[in-house]
C-alpha cells in the first residue's frame, strides 16, 4: 500500500473523530435540537470501504450516519447546518443527523427506521444491475438490525438475483443497553446465517483500517465484476453513549473489562503510531492536519449558525403527499 493511502485512511479517521468531538462539545448550548448518534470508535469501517469506491457507488447508512456520510465525501458544512436545522442543511434543515443525504457524493439515503435501508439499497441495486450501470450498493447497519425479517428477505433477494451490494455490518455488540448476548445465540455468526443463504461472507477485525482498505478493495472489486453480493460482518464498539452527546457508562450496562479492552484498541491511536513509526508521515506533519482540520470544522459550524432556518412555506414541503 502506497503512503498516501495510508495518509488518507488517518486523515479520515482524524477528520470523522474531530468532527464528532466538536459535535458533543457543542450540543449543550441546545443548537442543534435533534438526536445525535455518534459513531466514535468506529472510524476505521466507513473510512477503510469507503475509499476503495467510486464517485459512482452508492451508500445506505441508519441512524448513526455521519461517518458514512463523511466517508462517501459528503459535503460538512451541508451536514452540520442539517443539525442545526437550517435551511443550508443537506435535507434542507428537516431531518436532522437521522436522516442525512448528499446524492451527488452518493449518500443515497440514511433511515433510522433500524434495518430500513437494507431492502432500499437491494431495491437500488436491482435497478443498476437492470440498467447496467456497474455501481456497487453499499449498505451499513448495525448487528442490530439483523434482527429485523426484513434483513433475511433482503439477502435472500440478493442471492437470488446476483445483486452488487455489499452488505456492512458494523457489530459493536450493542444495541441500545442490551448485548448481542441477550437478542441472539451465543454460537450462531451473522456472517453464517447470510452465508448458509447463499452470500458469500467474512467475518473482519473492525479497528484495523489497513485491513479492511486491503480486503474490501478486492471485494468490491469482485462485486463490480462478478455482479454478486457479499456480507461482511466487522466488531467493533461504540465508544459513547447510545445516542447523545455523552458517555453513560456510569449506567454500568458494559462489563468494565470489555469496555477497557476495546478503548485501549483505539483505530485511530494505534494506525497513528504505526504510520509515525513508519515515517509516512512526522508529528510536525501530524500537528498541521489536527490545525487543518479543526479549521474545516469551525467554518462548518460558522456557516451552519449563520444559515437560516427555513421558510415557513418550505417546511412543509415534502413532508406529507398532495
Ligand atoms: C424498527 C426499529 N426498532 C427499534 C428502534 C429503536 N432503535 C434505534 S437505534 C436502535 C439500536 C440498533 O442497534 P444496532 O442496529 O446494533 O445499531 P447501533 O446503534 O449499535 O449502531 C434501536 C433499537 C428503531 N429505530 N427502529
Ligand atoms: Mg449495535
Amino acid at each position: 500500500m502506497n503512503k498516501k493511502t495510508k495518509f488518507n485512511l488517518l486523515y479520515s479517521m482524524i477528520r470523522m473523530r474531530m468532527v464528532e468531538e466538536r459535535i458533543s462539545s457543542e450540543y449543550s448550548n441546545q443548537q442543534m435540537r435533534c438526536p445525535v448518534h455518534l459513531s466514535v470508535g468506529q472510524e476505521a469501517i466507513s473510512s477503510g470501504i469507503c475509499l476503495n469506491l467510486k464517485d459512482k457507488d452508492q451508500v445506505f447508512s441508519a441512524h448513526r450516519s455521519h461517518f458514512h456520510y463523511l466517508a462517501k465525501g459528503g459535503n460538512l458544512k451541508q451536514m452540520i447546518s442539517e443539525l442545526f436545522g437550517k435551511e443550508t442543511g443537506c435535507a434542507g434543515g428537516k431531518g436532522g443527523s437521522m436522516h442525512l443525504i448528499d446524492i451527488k457524493a452518493g449518500l443515497i439515503a440514511a433511515v433510522p427506521i433500524v434495518g430500513s435501508t437494507i431492502p432500499i439499497g437491494v431495491g437500488l441495486a436491482w435497478a443498476n444491475k437492470l440498467n447496467r450501470s456497474n455501481k456497487v450498493v453499499v449498505i451499513f447497519f448495525g448487528e442490530g438490525a439483523t434482527e429485523e425479517g426484513v434483513f433475511y428477505e433482503s439477502i435472500n433477494f440478493a442471492a437470488l438475483h446476483n445483486l452488487p451490494i455489499l452488505f456492512v455490518c458494523e457489530n459493536n455488540y450493542y444495541s441500545v443497553y442490551s448485548n448481542i448476548k441477550n437478542r441472539q445465540p451465543t454460537n450462531r455468526k451473522i456472517s453464517n446465517v447470510s452465508k448458509s443463504m447463499g452470500v458469500e461472507s467474512y467475518r473482519m477485525n473492525g479497528n484495523k483500517v489497513e485491513e479492511i482498505f486491503t480486503k474490501t478493495q478486492k471485494m468490491i472489486h469482485s462485486i463490480r465484476k462478478n455482479n454478486k453480493p457479499i456480507l461482511i460482518e466487522l466488531s467493533t464498539y461504540r465508544v459513547l453513549e447510545h445516542c447523545g452527546p455523552n458517555n453513560d457508562d456510569h449506567l454500568n450496562y458494559r462489563n468494565k473489562k470489555e469496555l477497557k479492552r476495546w478503548l485501549n484498541n483505539c483505530p485511530i491511536e494505534k494506525y497513528k503510531e504505526h504510520l509515525l513509526k513508519q515515517k509516512v508521515l512526522s508529528n510536525e506533519e501530524l500537528k498541521k492536519v489536527y490545525q487543518k482540520i479543526d479549521k474545516e470544522i469551525s467554518q462548518s459550524f460558522d456557516f451552519a449558525k449563520k444559515s437560516k432556518f427555513p421558510k415557513k412555506d418550505k417546511l412543509f414541503k415534502y413532508i406529507y403527499a398532495d
